[in-house]
């Protein structure tokens, strides 16, 4: 990865959980919002998440993430980012750093969600085995997007539910870097209580931004999807990585708010088809900013 300018494609591989929106369901309409054209590689079909339902189906494709994605090379597909996010099994781990490999050209923008859990708890699904793998895949991406859950766990440090000091947040998002990406962005981040952000740190310019709002009471399922889709789109579109950033923040926020407004039961996803519309107009403009900054 060498400039700003990316195409507009993405290669996204998350579960598709059919109820209760999070991955595959929130990074597509996302991220065509972004007006970023997305292909969608499936590492598990499920009826629901798995964040407080239970019983739910779960198909895992472990055996289909290579043909599918050998398929797509067959033909000459490229893609402007390869994004990562829930994965189904311990193998899909090797397989993402494949396809990367198959992928991966200077331009391309590796983002990595080490998607395995949250409230200091590893999801349902995920072994520790599972979890070791995510903190090796973080090394080959270009931005991660952890929760506070994800990145202790990857850095081996003890949960701690916050809030935090500027020095902690700066010291476990330059371990992230430290592990190789050149950006990293930690979601859950906030220095009081009654806020909630997120905190970003480029490794290239020492900088470290904070981004919060207010904090809204509750739990919200698939929040980190809909801010790790928007933070790529916001990358995508040319946007700097604080503004992406506060963008995704911002949307996440948007969306927080009408879903804690109207959602009776919160493990339905976040509810932000209202919001899609303002997001395309801010990538818009961001869009229109980096074509005139390219033509002169
Ligand atoms: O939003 C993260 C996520 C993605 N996919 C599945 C999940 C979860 C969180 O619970 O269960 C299947």
């Amino acid at each position: 990865m060498q400039s700003n300018t990316y195409d507009l494609s993405c290669a996204a591989i998350h579960d598709l959980s059919g109820f209760g929106k999070c991955s595959l369901t929130v990074a597509l309409p996302v991220l065509s919002a972004c007006g970023v054209e997305t292909s969608a590689l499936p590492t598990a079909v499920l009826s629901t998440h798995t964040g407080g339902f239970v019983n739910f189906t779960y198909r895992d494709l472990t055996a289909d993430v290579l043909p599918m994605a050998r398929h797509w090379q067959s033909f000459g597909a490229q893609f402007g980012a390869v994004y990562s996010g829930f994965l189904g099994s311990e193998e899909q781990i090797g397989m993402v750093e494949e396809i990367l490999q198959m992928f991966r050209t200077p331009r391309t923008l590796v983002l990595v969600d080490p998607v395995m859990g949250d409230g200091g708890k590893l999801y349902q699904t995920y072994t520790p085995a599972m979890a070791d793998g995510m903190g090796r895949l973080c090394r080959r991406a270009d931005v991660v997007a952890p929760n506070m859950t994800e990145a202790c766990h990857i850095l081996g440090l003890p949960y701690d539910p916050g809030p935090y000091t500027e020095g902690f947040l700066l010291q476990v998002l330059q371990g992230l870097c430290d592990l190789g990406p050149r950006m990293a962005v930690l979601t859950g981040a906030c220095l009081r209580e009654g806020e909630l952000g997120a905190a970003c740190y480029d490794a290239q310019t020492g900088e470290m931004r904070l981004s919060v709002r207010e904090q809204i009471p509750g739990f919200f399922h698939g929040t980190g999807d809909l801010f790790a889709s928007t933070l790529l789109g916001g990358l995508l579109n040319g946007m700097a990585l604080e503004d992406a950033c506060d963008t995704a923040v911002e949307f996440t926020h948007r969306t927080i708010v009408t879903t804690a407004e109207k959602r009776v039961d919160s493990r339905f996803g976040p509810m932000f088809e209202g919001h899609l519309g303002w997001l395309s107009g801010v990538m818009e403009k961001a869009r229109s900013i980096l074509l005139q900054s390219a033509e002169k």
